[in-house]
């Protein structure tokens, strides 16, 4: 038989089974008979590589790493949603809405994950992309092609398409990564909507395949070939043409209808294998949608209304205090194991003493816990009517939990204890000190620190390098080779610069950003030793707070031995210009919402690696805003002033990384 032939059969063959299986959920063949088609394929596109596409079904299992996405300009702009949270508001939506002459709507839920376009010609997928800005996106078709519910081939050859959806990562797999990650011990993902931006943007697109991502579309940008007058109709054409589209559409013509299926969405919300964070509601005649317009890339004709946190009720059985690296005690709720936004929760903060008083909480309480911003869990309030004649009031220790020293109530409601020697404290030290964005000694973290504190090896920070391979090889599975890596960690992290080293000392009020400001103004720690209040304010964004826990740091005997000792091995602490490069000479930029793969002190610190400068509020003389997830209104104020945003992505690729 023709081979060519054969191999177009295969892939139609398995394109059509793909569909069924992963879109329509209704396989026709068994997995033995998809795999047998497969195989088949892989075995003649190897032996003849001349019949290569870029559409083959064998690109699902990724190929070419890439050093960095490419920059895609969208053709449609992909806007993005005014938020809405509670019923008056859909009410004045739809009212409004029928005034401009709506008589029906689509209410949708809203997947939470992370937006893309996918763009079609003649059916074949040819670029799937990022919504990055809604300008500018990246290009990540290869990783989408690994996704089994993205159609390679449509159903019908309509010469033009491009449609939006949102990738995520069902709850289940987002569990069984983050164990498989816990093993390994690489760092644990927020939520499912971090799990997907990490896996989509991946420049490995063998590992988007391993990822068990999936697509919800839910808008057509672009037509050629095909056309619908409304929204609902456009989505039953795009299912027809293969598309996983968004679940539970319903139409309604009434502010009453509407909200009776956000409720029944909500009923759901749950119970369904993927996250969603709202209800979309959209106008659904197509041709109104011009008419109402759009506010700066945000639709007029749709509105996100967001569902408030997720909360639970669970038992209080205990409360336990964490000692900070500060002194302070943090009192923290024992739950009875609860599913909450993706994620089983143990634990949970109070905060403190009177947050405890304020909401009369007591061990034994059935109490209601949601996630803020949905990723620290949270005591919100206590369900009197299940309270137990036994539940107990909570009063905190009057000594350390560490170290058995009294403690002290400050007047910011908090408890600390004042032993400054104190071991729960020296470990919470040490474990900053060795941190990513302090001294970044790998392989430092919290076990190895306890280990290292329980063995008598360290009592502070110098002692880290005073370690020897012998020393750490024989604490608890510690093999000789992650000594070694261990002790070349440490020898490494000597040159992490003064900056760095100012933030590892784990000063009061100073963070990541304040100690490289000091780093850049002083040069060299010396100068930190009799620095006065006066021209420690004169830094910008540096207040009198801020100074006077500086002075009063330097001034501590203990912290002038410590920098002799840790001068003495090595370490440096003069101001070394880690001039990356002057590209952001003159800029200034504004951070918002949370970066996808980057911590804000990173993201800071390479600003000013390379002369620029952060600053906290957005004016026209901001030159970029570096917005993430949940921006809030720093965005809205950089699109009125019409300063230019960029996503993590973009900010990386000015960085030339
Ligand atoms: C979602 C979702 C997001 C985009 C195009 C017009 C309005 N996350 O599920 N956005 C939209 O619609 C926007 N719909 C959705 N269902």
């Amino acid at each position: 038989m023709d081979i060519k032939k054969r191999i177009e059969e295969l892939r139609e063959k398995i394109n059509y089974h793909s569909i069924r299986y992963y879109v329509y959920d209704a396989p026709e063949i068994s997995d033995f008979e998809y795999d047998a088609l497969f195989d088949e394929l892989k075995k003649l596109e190897e032996e003849h590589p001349e019949f290569d596409s870029p559409t083959s079904p064998t690109k699902r299992v990724g190929g070419a790493v890439l050093d960095k996405f490419e920059k895609i300009t969208h053709r449609n702009r992909m806007g993005s949603l005014d938020d809405i949270f509670d019923f008056d508001a859909v009410r004045n939506f739809v009212a409004d809405m029928i005034a401009q002459g709506a008589d029906s709507f689509s209410v949708e839920p809203k997947i939470d994950g992370l937006s893309v376009c996918l763009h079609y010609e003649n059916g074949s997928f040819t670029q799937g992309a990022t919504r990055g800005d809604g300008f500018i996106g990246e290009n990540v078709t290869e990783n989408l092609k690994t996704v089994g519910s993205v159609p390679l081939k449509l159903t019908e050859d309509v010469p033009l398409l491009e449609v939006r959806g949102e990738v995520y990562m069902p709850k289940k797999s987002f569990e069984e990564l983050n164990e498989e990650r816990e093993i390994t011990g690489e760092p644990l993902f927020a939520n499912p909507r971090n799990a997907a931006a990490g896996s989509l943007r991946q420049f490995d697109s063998r590992i988007t395949a391993k990822r068990k991502l999936d697509i919800f579309v839910f808008n057509v940008q672009e037509a050629d070939g095909v056309s619908f007058a409304t929204h609902t109709g456009s989505l039953e054409a795009m299912s027809r043409l293969g598309f996983r589209v968004i679940p539970f559409i319903k139409e309604a013509h009434t502010a009453g209808e509407v909200t009776e299926h956000i409720n029944a969405i909500g009923e759901k919300r749950a119970e369904l294998p993927y996250d969603i964070d709202g209800v979309v509601i959209k106008v659904n005649d197509l041709s109104l949608r011009p008419k109402i317009g759009e506010n700066s890339g945000r639709p007029k004709w749709a509105v996100a209304y967001k569902f408030p946190p997720e909360a639970k009720l669970t038992k209080l059985t205990d409360i336990t205090v964490q000692v900070g690296r500060t002194g302070v005690l943090t009192p923290l709720a024992v739950l009875e194991p609860v599913r909450l936004a993706g994620t089983t929760v143990r634990a949970a903060t109070l905060h403190n003493i009177d947050f405890i008083k304020a909401k009369d909480i007591r061990i034994g309480d059935t109490v209601e816990v949601s996630k803020a911003g949905d990723i620290i869990p949270e005591v919100c309030r206590v369900e009197l009517s299940k309270r137990p004649a036994d539940a107990v009031p909570y009063e905190m220790p009057a000594v350390c939990p560490s170290c058995g020293e009294p403690v002290v109530k400050d007047d910011e409601a908090a408890v600390r204890c004042t032993n400054s020697s104190c071991p729960a404290q020296l470990e919470r030290n040490l474990v900053h000190f060795a941190s990513r964005d302090a001294m970044n000694i790998d392989g430092c973290g919290p076990a190895i620190v306890k280990l290292l504190i329980g063995q008598g090896l360290i009592k502070d920070a110098a002692d880290i390098y005073k370690l020897k391979a012998e020393d750490v090889a024989g604490l608890d599975r510690m093999g000789e080779k992650s000594a070694e890596n261990l002790i070349q960690a440490i020898e490494n992290s000597k040159k992490a610069g003064l900056d760095r080293l100012i933030y590892a000392l784990g000063i009061r009020n100073i963070g990541a950003k304040a100690a490289s400001a000091l780093a850049s103004h002083f040069g060299d720690i010396e100068a930190l030793f009799t620095a006065g209040q006066e021209e420690l304010c004169s830094i910008p964004d540096f207040g009198a707070v801020m100074a006077e826990y500086t002075i009063n740091f330097f001034s501590h005997p203990q912290t002038r031995r410590l920098i002799d000792e840790l001068t003495a091995a090595g370490v440096v602490t003069k101001y070394e210009k880690t001039a990356v490069s002057d590209a952001f000479a003159g800029l200034t930029f504004v951070l918002t919402g949370t970066l996808p793969t980057m911590t804000r002190e990173q993201a800071e610190a390479m600003i000013t690696e390379r002369g620029g400068k952060a600053s906290s509020s957005v004016s026209k003389n901001t030159s970029y805003v570096l917005a993430g997830e949940k921006a809030g209104s720093k965005l809205t104020k950089a699109q009125a002033l019409g300063v230019p945003v960029i996503d993590e992505a973009e900010f990386l690729g000015m960085c030339g990384m």
